[in-house]
């Protein structure tokens, strides 16, 4: 009798024992789920995936869809972050719609999100710029249209709190919303954004740090997305060539003083407003949330290189380079 109840008992232990292993099994399996990041090569937006100018001499809807995804890559070679994306890059897509357009915009966050994310587009006339009708949790999509009312060059950010995470983990980009007469032409476009990532090293791993966003002092000041992603991957033209560089600065906090090295901007559309132009700038401020547009021509081969000349920030990645080919022109520039 004595042994039947040791058996019954020794069952029930078993039994708690194999429900408990199954129920720690079942954590441990959510768990590994939960922390895994899909990992991407190169997180960088090419700088020369700037959308086709806009031919067309009326209004119209244009539907668009981001999605919001986190993602595992590298700052620098060898130093992996958990980056937070439109579309898997840094900065995302660049958008280009014309004046007058209505823009039918479906936000997506990828299931695999741990975050919910937005989209505020300074290209909006209402309030939070979207954010508001565009909060989506993780496998959630949203849809809301705007008329864009206002020629520009605009940043877009993601703006759900804690808005300057979002924004310092890489969910920026821009629209251009041409005018109504068009562009003048150019022979090369490019895209390039500013970008501050906060990181401390917590054991080898590469963690974002609130405190550093207070104190608004970036380990990292990029063009790009990372460190080295405009050197790495240089912007290409040739002697002869009128370039355009739509230049935004998502911040968080650090206002730019967008440069190129042995270049001269012969036009500046100040604060990327069509309805000024500047000349003959060298250097052009650019705050945290703006953008400018840059056009000049290239007369002499080499390397130019793109800068914020705030210097200090070369180290921290503000640079990238501008490989120009073509033949040599001693009349504007030689050894003698
Ligand atoms: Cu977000």
């Amino acid at each position: 009798m004595k042994s039947k109840n040791l058996l019954i008992v020794l069952g029930i232990f078993v039994l708690i024992l194999i429900g408990f292993q199954i129920f720690n099994y079942d954590e441990f399996e959510i768990s590994i789920d939960e922390d895994f990041l899909e990992s991407i090569e190169d997180i960088s937006k090419d700088a020369s995936l700037v959308p086709e100018e806009i031919e067309r001499g009326f209004e119209k809807v244009v539907k668009i869809s981001l999605t919001a995804k986190e993602v595992s890559s590298e700052i620098e070679p060898g130093l992996f972050y958990d980056y937070w994306t439109y579309e898997e890059t840094v900065p995302g897509p660049m958008l280009r719609v014309r004046e007058g357009d209505t823009i039918e915009l479906t936000l997506k966050n990828d299931e695999s999100s741990k975050n919910p994310h937005s989209i505020d587009l300074h290209a909006v006339t209402g309030p939070g710029g979207g954010a508001v009708l565009t909060q989506v949790a993780p496998g959630e999509s949203k849809t809301f249209k705007f008329k864009a009312m206002n020629p520009g060059l605009f940043v877009y950010h993601c703006a759900t709190p804690i808005i300057p995470e979002h924004i310092a983990n890489g969910m920026y980009g821009m629209i251009l919303v041409e005018p109504k007469e068009g562009l003048s032409k150019v022979d090369k476009e490019f895209y390039v954004v500013q970008g501050e990532l906060y990181t401390t090293d917590e054991n080898g791993e590469i963690k974002f740090d609130y405190s550093i966003v207070e104190s608004e002092t970036p380990n990292y000041v990029v063009f790009n997305g990372k460190k080295t992603a405009l050197s790495d991957n240089p912007l290409k033209a040739k002697v002869g060539d009128r370039v355009r560089i739509y230049f935004g600065n998502a911040g968080v906090s650090l206002v730019s003083s967008f440069h190129v090295i042995g270049e001269i901007f012969d036009t500046v559309y100040s604060e990327a407003s069509f309805s000024s132009t500047h000349n003959n700038v060298q250097t052009t401020i650019v705050p945290a949330g703006g953008a400018t547009i840059v056009e000049f021509d290239l007369e002499v081969p080499g390397n130019y290189l793109l800068v914020d000349h705030a210097l200090a920030r070369l180290d921290k990645g503000a640079l990238g380079i501008m490989e120009v080919g073509g033949d040599e022109n001693e009349e504007i520039y030689s050894e003698i």
